[in-house]
């Protein structure tokens, strides 16, 4: 029988990989969608139609319960969260609850749904647990590169919303025995990457300035320097970490940094374009505590579960900036349409 997933966050860039991702697998894919009238949703219907939908909400634990009674998952993949780490400062008690509280509330539907009684230390059935931890809680990094020894250091509402969740996935692995892991992962992008990241947000203004629908590009902290990889290689890694013998942590990134800057210089490069005359540097777009640098050290990752990116930088940068090109030139609307398949 094929084996079933229920993903949170299946309208997100990385559900949408990971969906993909275990379809080509064999499995059956399960979609945990909220709202009303999301449109995030119908547009995930249509794209993924071989993903069946539950609904649910990560602030309404019932709904969890009820969605893991329903799917019956062998694997439950956690991405939902809020994501984006300024709206963690405007909205911080609501990252708190979706991005923290979150996880709390979908480990007890695994819990409650195996017939394991709170704080009783027992084996918690089969379903393995897969949370999506974030190099954002490494923050003001204490080494380089980073690894799953490196100590925490948030700077961000939503980086310590991530260390709770991360600690709390550790915490119900030993208390309940459940096959429970935290991938850590690095900054990872795509075509489908949300027009408020940088990367989405520099390839998109260098298309609309290559198509003569924009003149400047406004943009914060050109300094910061992080390390960039591909989502499609991401989701593999998460697969990989639930099907592994043992439960453990793993840190995910390509072991490269680049800055703001020469992301900047290679999306403009990659459509021949002079980045100086087009870049605003806006004090109003810095951040109240930055991450100055991160940088993955993936050895455990490749050592253990024998995983490797395969998209390099400058292709990411280049494929980001040729698909933009091809959705503004094609009329989408990438806040609506994203730059799906
Ligand atoms: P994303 O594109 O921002 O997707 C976030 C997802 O969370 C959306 O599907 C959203 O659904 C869902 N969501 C928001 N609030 C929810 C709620 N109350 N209940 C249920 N679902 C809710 O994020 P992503 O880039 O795919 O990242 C996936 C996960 O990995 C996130 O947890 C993120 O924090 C983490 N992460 C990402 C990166 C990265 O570089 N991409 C790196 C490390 C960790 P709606 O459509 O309903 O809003
Ligand atoms: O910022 C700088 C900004 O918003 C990257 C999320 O997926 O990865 C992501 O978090 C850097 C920061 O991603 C602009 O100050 C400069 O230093 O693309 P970002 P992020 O904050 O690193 C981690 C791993 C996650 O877990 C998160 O969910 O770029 N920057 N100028 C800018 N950033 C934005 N967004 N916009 C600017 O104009």
């Amino acid at each position: 029988m094929a084996r079933r997933a229920l993903i949170t966050g299946i309208t997100g860039q990385d559900g949408s990989y990971l969906a993909e991702h275990l379809l080509s697998e064999g499995y059956e894919v399960w979609g945990l969608a909220r709202g009303q009238a999301n449109p995030r949703v119908s547009r995930m219907r249509k794209l993924l139609s071989d993903v069946q939908v539950v609904r649910g909400d990560l602030l309404d634990q019932g709904s969890l319960i009820s969605a893991v009674e329903r799917v019956q998952p062998d694997e439950v993949y956690n991405l939902g969260a809020i994501s984006f780490v300024p709206m963690s400062w405007e909205q911080a008690e609501l990252t708190a609850e979706v991005t923290g509280m979150g996880v709390l509330r979908m480990l007890e539907a695994i819990r409650v749904c195996s017939g394991v009684s709170r704080g009783v230390s027992s084996a918690v059935g089969n379903i393995r647990f897969y949370q999506a931890s974030s190099s954002e809680m490494f923050g003001q990094v204490t080494e380089t590169p980073q690894n799953e020894s490196t100590g925490f250091h948030p700077r961000s509402p939503y980086g310590v919303a991530k260390a709770y969740g991360h600690f709390l996935t550790q915490n119900y692995r030993e208390s309940y025995g459940m096959f429970a892991v935290s991938g850590i992962l690095f900054n990872h992008e795509s075509p489908r990457r949300g027009a408020e990241f940088v990367t989405r947000k520099v390839t998109l203004g260098v298309a609309r300035i290559k198509l003569g629908l924009a003149t400047e590009l406004r943009l914060g902290n050109l300094e910061a320097r992080r390390d960039w990889g591909f989502a499609g290689d991401y989701v593999r890694a998460m697969h990989l970490m639930l099907r592994a013998s043992k439960p453990e942590d793993y840190v995910i990134g390509t072991g490269r940094m680049k800055s703001v800057r020469e992301l900047v210089q290679a999306a403009f490069t990659a459509a021949g374009l002079d980045w100086e005359q087009y870049v605003i540097v806006d004090q109003a777009l810095h951040r109240p505590a930055e991450v100055d640098l991160l940088c993955a050290d993936p050895k455990k990752a490749r050592v253990q579960l024998g995983w490797e990116p395969t998209v390099s930088f400058d292709d990411l940068i280049a494929m980001m900036v040729e698909s933009d090109l091809r959705l503004l030139t094609d009329g989408g609307d990438p806040d609506q349409d994203s730059s799906w398949p």
